[in-house]
């Protein structure tokens, strides 16, 4: 006769898999909540108790850690002293594993957890028994997942016993399994006692997609979701439709839900390889979709669109005129999405992605050899907090057109400057190696759409004062940026020139 441990939280599918071990000559163990279980489904087993004689203590804190059932899974059976050894006391091999553990994730999950409850949550002796029965996987076969019963179960069937092969790519499942949940709870507990930087980095991140391919068809790529994402990370979207998401459109989603937070009134966000190319907003969103449009018809194409505000006929009339890759909003119109989905590809994603008070998360970039960890850019803005540098003073609608500008120029990548009036950006650019090339950009795409009204912002300050008087001689008539350069007071300097206004937030932007 065979042996087979069973301790379980999540009983799914635990029966029939049981009963597969029965039928095969497994004599089973388990420990108390498992085995009431099992013998409410008319299965017999042993206690734990019954096979160390030590009771479970400490409100079950103790339950399986005993020589006895550690001695049962780690002994070799090849090895004659072990075998001599495991004899002498009375240890009986356990050649199967079945455990799932204390569910901590979901423990800390809930919206008022309490610490001690998190506590009592972390599963000692199950990882302890996982770990065990993995070191000696050339005998003992160890399951974690419900998913694996059905095949394990077919084994046993066949042959009475997994495959040798089987049991190490179940060792190294364990193994990865105990890993994340201790990385978990190094987590939490790094969270709770407030460590900022622990020297060892412990992240979890469990797999949720196999991209058809990376940046370029030649790579291979995966998405990894973090195991405790935010409810208003794209990981969180429901697709309502559409072909799967891409490598390169989970990046550009993920960077155009950023925008679209920034916004409370009625706004639509177009983007492209990770650059806002439009933002419109108004009263109506059907309104703030022709806005966003205008702002550069030509790179819409082909663009992913996040709008804040349930999507509604009229407003997907316009949207399905047009080639988008994806479109994102809080809900949609019945018949708005009846319209969206005609279009075969098109990807379409709901998502409430209007939490507040959150607190900054920490976001990842890797580089070769490493990975850097910073806080996420979620610094709420207050113009008034802002510096009016020249002699010309802001009015009320200029000022209103600069936030908008500031907000639309912290997600544009660096060197970044974005001309603007109140209802949507005019001109953007984008990723220049230096701050003049971008401010023609955007000075040139706003052409003749500049007038009395229109704004500018810069991401970082002005290294000299030429972005200044091209921007002027181009009728932009207020400015935002840091401020901070030594030259600054050219900068100024040239806006009193003009006769325009310039403010400074002495907050940077930068987004590389
Ligand atoms: O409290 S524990 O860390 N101490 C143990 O000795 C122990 N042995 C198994 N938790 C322990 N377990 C866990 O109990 C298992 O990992 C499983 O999640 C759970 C099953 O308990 P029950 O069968 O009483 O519901």
């Amino acid at each position: 006769m065979k042996r087979a441990l069973v301790s379980v939280s999540d009983k799914k599918g635990l029966v029939p898999f049981v009963k597969e071990l029965v039928a095969h000559d497994f004599e089973i163990i388990s420990t108390g909540g498992t085995q009431k279980f099992l013998d409410e489904a008319g299965i017999e087993t042993l206690a734990v108790e019954d096979v160390t004689g030590f009771p479970e203590i400490l409100d079950g804190r103790v339950k399986t850690l005993n020589p006895l059932i550690h001695g049962a899974l780690l002994g070799r059976r090849e090895v004659p002293a072990h075998v001599e050894t495991m004899k002498k006391m009375q240890i009986t091999p356990i050649d199967l594993v079945c455990v799932n553990l204390y569910p901590f994730k979901q423990t800390i999950e809930k919206p008022d957890v309490e610490f001690a409850d998190a506590i009592e949550n972390i599963d000692i002796g199950g990882p302890s028994m996982l770990r065990s029965a993995s070191k000696n996987y050339r005998d003992v076969t160890v399951v974690i997942d419900s998913a694996d019963y059905a095949e394990i179960g077919a084994q046993i069937a066949k042959k009475g016993t997994t495959t040798l092969e089987t049991r190490a790519k179940l060792a190294a499942k364990a193994f990865r399994h105990t890993a994340a949940y201790d990385a978990l709870i190094a987590q939490f507990l790094s969270d709770q006692a407030g460590v900022e930087a622990p020297e060892e980095l412990t992240l979890t991140y469990n797999l949720e997609d196999t991209m058809r391919y990376g940046e370029n068809s030649h790579q291979k790529a995966w998405f990894y979701r973090d195991a405790l994402a935010q409810k208003y990370a794209l990981s969180s979207a429901k697709q309502l439709h559409g072909k799967q998401l891409s490598y390169n459109n989970i990046k550009d989603a993920d960077a155009a839900l950023r925008i679209a937070r920034e916004f409370e009134e009625p706004t639509v966000v177009a983007l492209k390889h990770m650059n806002p190319c439009g933002i419109g907003r108004a009263e109506r969103l059907e309104t703030a979709w022709d806005l966003a449009y205008q702002a550069d018809p030509i790179s819409i194409f082909g663009g992913v669109i996040v709008l804040n505000r349930k999507v509604d006929v009229a407003t997907a009339e316009k949207m399905h005129q047009l080639f988008l890759e994806i479109i994102i909003a809080p809900a949609f119109e019945e018949e708005a999405l009846a319209i969206l989905e005609k279009k075969k590809n098109l990807r379409l994603l709901q998502l409430d992605f209007s939490s507040k008070n959150e607190k900054p998360q920490k976001e990842v970039v890797s580089v070769l050899g490493g990975l850097l960890v910073q806080e996420q850019d979620v610094l709420q803005e207050n113009p008034a907090d802002w510096k009016v540098v020249t002699q010309a003073q802001p009015t009320k609608e200029q000022l209103d057109s600069l936030l908008f500008a500031w907000k639309a120029v912290k997600h544009t990548k660096s060197n970044a400057i974005v001309v603007a009036n109140a209802q949507r950006t005019l001109g953007i650019g984008a990723g220049q190696p230096n701050r003049i090339d971008s401010t023609k950009i955007a000075v040139e795409k706003a052409a003749e759409a500049i007038n009395d009204k229109a704004v500018l912002a810069s991401d970082a300050f002005f290294p000299m004062d030429d972005c200044v008087q091209y921007a002027a001689e181009h009728g932009i008539k207020a400015i935002v940026q840091p401020g901070g350069s030594i030259r600054d007071k050219d900068s100024i300097a040239m806006a009193d020139k003009f006769g325009i206004v310039m403010v400074t937030t002495g907050i940077r932007h930068f987004r590389h």
